[in-house]
């Protein structure tokens, strides 16, 4: 067995666990990050597009954002398509010049990996049977196989940063901890296209078919999303039959169609809300999707995943630098303010725009009358731009 000391060991290499290794190098504590899968598969793990304002500054910041900076797009707006209607939410002009960044979520993780082995910074990639322990002594630790080796990383504190399927959230007694959550009866069929974007904002499409999504990565790389059934069957979905469903959906959108082009890529992504209160046992901290799920209908699980873990380095640096636990003692509760903020507005954006398989048509109308609203109230369209470009992250400092 090889043991290994650390002030704060980091259970997944996501965008919750790599940022929280950077942030504490900048305040100088030590970190060691155990990741089960390789570098390779969380590199090319397509998931979320949307950065938030606060989530760019962040990064700008704590200087990960140069390449950020160069590929990512800043988009000022927003377009629905409802009613053969293509309306544009003026995203910056309604929230005081802010804006969002579409960037992928991968390149993100690049990035941040390469900056964490540029570091010399401890990040071990494909450990098996990872273990934490003692969660409530002075004393925590996580043991796992690496290349060969059985490793104790023996850590003042743990952050569990591994995800909705991790080990960490599941190692809470259950009686410690109470759980909120709610599944949603339609899922997301994602696909990625080679296909120039052929609008230079996302549309967000409510249709009698049902919702879908255009969104890009880049110059040459179209996203888009459809809502299907949960646990649909990706074998009955056709590169031809995913056309021909997102051109009917976008049918609504006053002539404007998404490019087509060859699908590289296709998954079936599930929709549910979850959140684990609280966020915290002992000296284990959960942080991103450990802690919580939102629909991805607002764009919203990263950057709640980056904001935790900025709320967390904080804390931890009070501890370390002034001798103070205060804000590790309010990390749970300042945080779930945030996340309960985030699961409203995500809650809200996905029963607008999807169409529940018995949808009655008084319902129909109703939702048809909210989306109406939006395009007759400027109050209301400020409410969905404020919430979408990002409340605003206040760090203790
Ligand atoms: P991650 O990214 O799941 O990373 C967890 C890491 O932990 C590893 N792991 C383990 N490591 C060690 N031991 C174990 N036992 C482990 N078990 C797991 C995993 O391999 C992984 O590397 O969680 P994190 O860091 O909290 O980040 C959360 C985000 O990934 C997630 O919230 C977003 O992708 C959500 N999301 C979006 N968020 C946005 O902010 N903007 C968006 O535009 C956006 N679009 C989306 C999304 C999620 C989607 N899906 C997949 C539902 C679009 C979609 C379709
Ligand atoms: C994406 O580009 O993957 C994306 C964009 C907006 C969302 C969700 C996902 O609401």
């Amino acid at each position: 067995m090889t043991r290994i000391e650390t002030q704060v060991a980091i259970v997944g290499a996501g965008p919750a666990g790599l940022m929280l290794a950077h942030l504490l190098h900048r305040s100088g504590i030590h970190s060691v990050i155990v990741e089960l899968r390789s570098r390779e598969h969380c590199e090319n793990r397509i998931r979320a597009g949307v950065l938030e304002q606060g989530t760019v500054d962040l990064l700008r910041h704590t200087g990960l954002a140069a390449r950020l900076d160069r590929e990512g797009m800043v988009h000022h707006g927003i377009r629905l398509a409802f009613d053969g209607r293509l309306f544009r939410i003026p995203l910056s002009s309604l929230a005081q010049g802010r804006a969002i960044t579409v960037y992928g979520q991968h390149e993100l993780v690049k990035d941040m990996i390469a900056c964490r082995l540029a570091m010399a910074g401890d990040l071990c990639f494909e450990c098996t049977g990872v273990m934490v322990r003692n969660l409530q002594s002075p004393h925590p630790s996580v043991h796992c196989d690496h290349q060969g080796k059985t490793l104790e990383i023996a850590a003042d504190f743990i952050a569990g940063c591994d995800g909705f399927h991790g080990v960490c959230r599941p190692s809470i007694p259950a009686q410690a901890i109470r759980t909120f959550e709610r599944s949603f009866p339609f899922a997301w069929l994602g696909v990625l296209a080679q296909a120039a974007p052929s609008s230079d904002e996302l549309v967000y499409a409510s249709h009698e078919r049902g919702f879908a999504l255009f969104s890009m990565r880049s110059p040459g790389i179209t996203r888009l999303y459809l809502q299907c059934r949960s646990g649909e069957d990706l074998a009955e979905w056709s590169d031809d039959r995913i056309w021909s469903e997102l051109l009917a959906r976008f049918e609504n959108a006053d002539g404007w169609l998404p490019a087509e082009g060859s699908i590289l890529q296709k998954n079936v992504a599930p929709m549910r809300s979850f959140v684990v209160e609280p966020m915290q046992f002992g000296r284990l901290f959960l942080a991103g999707d450990a802690a919580h799920i939102v629909p991805p209908t607002g764009a919203k699980g990263m950057n709640l995943a980056i904001a935790d873990v900025a709320i967390l380095a904080a804390g931890l640096d009070f501890f370390y630098r002034r001798n103070s636990s205060g804000l590790l003692e309010q990390y749970s509760s300042i945080c779930l303010r945030r996340v309960w903020q985030a699961q409203r507005f995500s809650c809200w954006m996905t029963n607008l725009l999807h169409k529940p398989e018995q949808e009655s048509p008084f319902e129909a109308r109703r939702r048809l009358a909210e989306l109406d609203y939006l395009t007759l109230s400027r109050a209301a369209s400020t409410a969905l731009a404020e919430n979408y470009v990002g409340l605003p992250l206040e760090i203790p400092s």
